[in-house]
């Protein structure tokens, strides 16, 4: 008979599906939140590819709402940034920095609503549009831990720097300057946004995945004082290893880091929906892992998810994606 041949538990052994799922009622009571704020800003005008503006739609599509509070969090709000008519792009005589004022002016509305996400409790996620939103994104956790007089760290996921200033720029596109202007470079309308500048101090800033650099951001990279790790890093080290680096890098005396998610960190292999692909880039699983490893230090405050562009992606497969890369940055795991 069955019942004679099964020999009962030794004690302190655990059934292996049992302690499974204690490891995921673990992690999650353990969260530093349950809840999570939405916030789309179809922002297209701090770059040359239009497509970027559909990042939200393609989003909702893959069910990013949906997906969230399956995993257990509620979703308090789902934001639309309102972004102005794109009369600015054509202007080519600012082509030092194209667009300010209309990527002010969504910055504003990004940072506000990132800010009373915090102060909620929530986990802001700012869907992009391109990466010039994280000008606000950033300005709005800035705002935040410093009325609390607390510090923050920043890891930048990035294929490139987005370190350019107007003096630097080869395009004049604001999406290759965001993490200058976070770090107090350029444009003195934008890292004067909410008053205050620096956002976030170099020492509190890592750059993770670079591969495609301006000569200009090379140096703007040795002179901020953040800490870069390239692809030839990751080649060397890992991701894992690399993300556990960034941790330590940015997160020394902090309340919580900030993960700004540049899509095209992805090979485009994998993800092909981006505005300015970069060959050699991470896998399928490294996206993964990293965020996982972020996941797990239970540090990430705040998101950023930006440059996915729909019109050059396969069958909606990179926004699928970032869906996916969403829910394992917010703990979602294997087992
Ligand atoms: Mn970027």
């Amino acid at each position: 008979m069955a019942s004679q041949t099964q020999k009962p538990s030794p004690a302190g052994a655990e059934n292996p599906v049992t302690s499974a799922m204690t490891r995921r009622e673990k992690a999650i009571s353990k969260r530093r939140t349950n809840s999570v704020v939405l916030i789309y800003a179809p922002l297209h005008l701090g770059g040359s590819h239009k497509g970027v503006s559909m990042g939200p739609a393609a989003m909702r599509v893959a069910e990013v709402s949906e997906k969230i509070q399956r995993l257990g969090f509620q979703v308090e709000r789902e934001i639309d940034v309102p972004v102005p008519p794109s009369v600015c792009f054509s202007d080519r005589a600012t082509n030092a920095a194209r667009c300010v004022p209309e990527i002010l002016e969504v910055s504003q509305a990004v940072g506000a609503a990132v800010e009373q996400a915090l102060a909620d409790g929530a986990i802001p996620i700012t869907i992009g549009g391109d990466h010039s939103l994280a000008i606000g994104s950033i300005a709005g956790v800035a705002n935040h831990f410093r009325k609390l007089q607390k510090n923050f760290g920043l890891i930048w996921f990035d294929a490139h720097g987005d370190i350019n200033t107007p003096d630097t720029t080869l395009s004049g596109n604001v999406h290759g300057m965001p993490l200058a202007v976070s770090l107090g470079h350029g444009d003195q309308r934008l890292t004067e946004l909410f008053g205050f500048s620096p956002k976030v101090a170099p020492n509190r800033a890592a750059l993770v995945g670079i591969r495609d650099l301006d000569d200009g951001e090379r140096d703007m990279i040795d002179r901020s004082g953040i800490t870069p790790f390239t692809m030839s890093d990751i080649d060397h080290l890992g991701l894992g290893k690399v993300t556990d680096l960034a941790m330590a890098a940015v997160g020394a005396d902090v309340s919580g880091i900030h993960v700004s998610f540049d899509i095209d960190v992805i090979d485009p292999e994998v993800a092909p929906g981006v505005s300015v692909p970069a060959a050699g880039g991470f896998n399928y699983r490294e996206s993964h892992f990293a965020l996982e490893l972020l996941a797990q230090s239970d540090l990430m405050c705040s998101l950023d998810i930006v440059e996915l562009n729909p019109a050059r992606d396969l069958r909606n497969k990179t926004a699928k994606l970032a869906t996916q890369l969403i829910l394992s940055a917010l703990g979602k795991r294997i087992l």
